[in-house]
């Protein structure tokens, strides 16, 4: 396969580089700056272990060594499922420094993800830890090994017949593989509307400009004190500003294991954590759970919240109950990413999802028809800029609808501009679910559920939810004379082997689906129409 490569038409490329946004350096290069500088200063805090800046990069050395012990060669892609442990940084900090490719999946995704995503990115190697919230990684491995002759699995904990991350010799490999700046560093995964997940090629230039960017917009400073409490595969946790952001100042980062408010709650106080980053749903949660905490939550500074809308009312507790500031943040893993400033006006961080990073953001937003909309009014939000790519990992057929022929992403999203350049997110234009910010494909889940030999038709909505923000819920045809109840569909979508967030929360069974006089009728139509009878009248539940 042909190296992927980001291509930013050269003029554009230049103008990146003499603004200073784009440097040259690497991730492996980051890798080594920050253990110089930073040394003895605690980079991570995780359960039991604390690592300084000088033992993450022993153990990303000698991560990286034991990669390249495993024949991996420079620029090959390893498919990396890990909950947020320290052991998440030096794998990922080990395959920069070895010149190797990591590609997140979400410690939720389960064997029909996985095989997709090592299938796509033709993955090398499988990185997991044994186990993680009651659910065991080791069948899954197995399976994908069985389907991947070839496939090198490496396990951090108890790895029965697989490689023991710890069992990676002492030695380090010292000098990190140079790389292209230009070249993708890794493989983030989208939350697509359509299908599966796609996998999105960020390069080390523009990765490290959004993360250096983000860094300052967010205050952070070798004092600050990070805590991750989302999957730290998400682009979110990862990079506005994330733990890279904060690995990049020397401040220092504190792995959650989930993001529950009293387990989080006791961190904050231990470690006095100065920011840390939810979607909605959870900031909900927190924001119910902190006056009646014992925990002592003076500390955080800011609560950067983002992934789904957070609504106003919600967003202007924040301050009165945490006692820190608010920013939200609308981002996605494709580039653009949007924050309210730190000394804004309380009434732009409550009702706006903020501004771009970066002056060089493009962000165009335009009616159905492609023309601009007046400031304030709503459109299709597209962008294009130093950070948001050019192009997916190796899919001729999402590139041509995602992408104009002048390299803007078409992000899907509806908004209004307002004066500023701040931004309000109004909706979807298309077909993901968005539920308590993880995107759900309702074409995906179409598919499952057509799989069971009982269902028909089925078209998968979201619905509005005070809580996860949308939920999911399915519309089913049965097939003639065939039986089924809400329970069994939704056991056999589980069994298919999928995260449990796509699993519909809700089913409905209807006659059909009728077709307008038109015949054929588009599946969002059929979707919206499939609402508007049988949920916004209040019918069904
Ligand atoms: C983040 O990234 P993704 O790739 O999981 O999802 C991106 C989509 C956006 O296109 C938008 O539909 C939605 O998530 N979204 C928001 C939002 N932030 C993201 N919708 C409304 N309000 C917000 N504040 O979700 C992501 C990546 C980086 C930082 C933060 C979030």
């Amino acid at each position: 396969m042909t190296h992927p490569q980001q291509i930013w038409p050269e003029d554009l490329a230049a103008h990146y580089v003499a603004q200073g946004y784009w440097t040259g350096e690497s991730f492996g290069q980051m890798l080594d700056r920050i253990t110089r500088e930073f040394g003895p200063r605690t980079a991570v805090v995780a359960g039991d272990t604390r690592w300084s800046y000088a033992d993450l990069g022993r153990e990303a050395r000698r991560c990286a060594q034991g990669f390249a012990g495993l024949g991996l060669v420079p620029g090959d892609r390893v498919l990396v499922q890990m909950p947020n442990r320290a052991e998440f940084l030096s794998v990922v900090f080990g395959l920069f420094h070895a010149g190797l490719v990591p590609v997140y999946a979400l410690p939720a995704h389960r064997e029909t993800e996985l095989r997709h995503l090592a299938a796509r990115s033709e993955a090398r190697a499988y990185v997991c830890a044994d186990r993680h919230e009651g659910f065991d990684y080791l069948p899954l491995a197995r399976r994908l090994a069985a389907d991947l002759p070839g496939l090198r699995v490496v396990v951090a904990g108890e790895a029965a017949e697989f490689l023991p991350l710890s069992g990676f010799a002492p030695e380090e490999m010292p000098a990190p593989v140079p790389r292209d700046p230009r070249g993708v560093a890794f493989l983030q995964i989208s939350g697509g509307s359509t299908g599966l997940p796609k996998l999105i090629p960020r390069t080390h230039d523009d990765y490290l400009y959004s993360i250096r960017a983000s860094a300052e917009i967010c205050g952070l400073g070798p004092d600050s004190v990070f805590l991750v409490a989302l999957p730290a595969a998400h682009n979110f946790p990862m990079s506005s500003p994330g733990y890279l952001g904060a690995l990049h100042v020397g401040a220092c980062v504190v792995m959650a294991p989930n993001p529950q408010p009293e387990p989080c709650f006791a961190l904050i106080a231990r470690e006095g954590v100065t920011l840390t980053g939810l979607v909605p749903p959870l900031a909900l949660l927190w924001l119910q759970a902190a006056p009646r905490t014992k925990h002592d939550l003076r500390s955080l500074q800011v609560l950067l919240v983002g992934g789904a809308k957070f609504m106003a009312e919600a967003a202007a507790r924040v301050r009165p109950v945490l006692g820190c500031t608010l920013q939200q943040v609308f981002g996605m893993a494709e580039g653009l990413v949007n924050y309210t400033r730190l000394d804004d006006p309380d009434d732009i961080i409550t009702t706006t999802q903020g501004r771009p990073i970066s002056p060089d953001d493009e962000v165009l937003v335009l009616d159905d028809a492609g023309a601009p909309v007046p400031e304030g009014e709503p459109g299709n939000l597209y962008t294009r800029g130093p950070y948001t790519i050019r192009a997916y990992h190796d899919h001729p057929a999402a590139n041509a609808r995602s992408f104009t022929p002048d390299g803007f992403y078409r992000t899907g999203d509806v908004v209004r501009r307002l004066p500023g350049g701040y931004l309000e997110v109004r909706g979807r234009a298309g077909d993901h679910i968005n539920r308590a910010g993880e995107k759900i494909s309702a074409e995906e889940v179409e598919d499952h559920l057509l799989a069971h030999p009982a269902v028909f038709d089925a078209a998968v909505v979201g619905v509005e939810d005070a809580f996860l923000g949308e939920r999911s819920c399915a519309f089913v045809v049965l097939a003639e004379g065939a039986e089924a109840q809400a329970r069994e569909l939704k056991s056999f979508v589980r069994g298919r082997g999928i995260a449990e967030f796509k699993v519909p929360d809700q089913v409905i069974f209807v006659p059909g689906f009728e077709t307008t006089a038109v015949g054929k009728i588009s599946r969002k139509a059929l979707r919206a129409a499939l609402k508007t009878r049988y949920l916004d009248k209040g019918e069904g539940a």
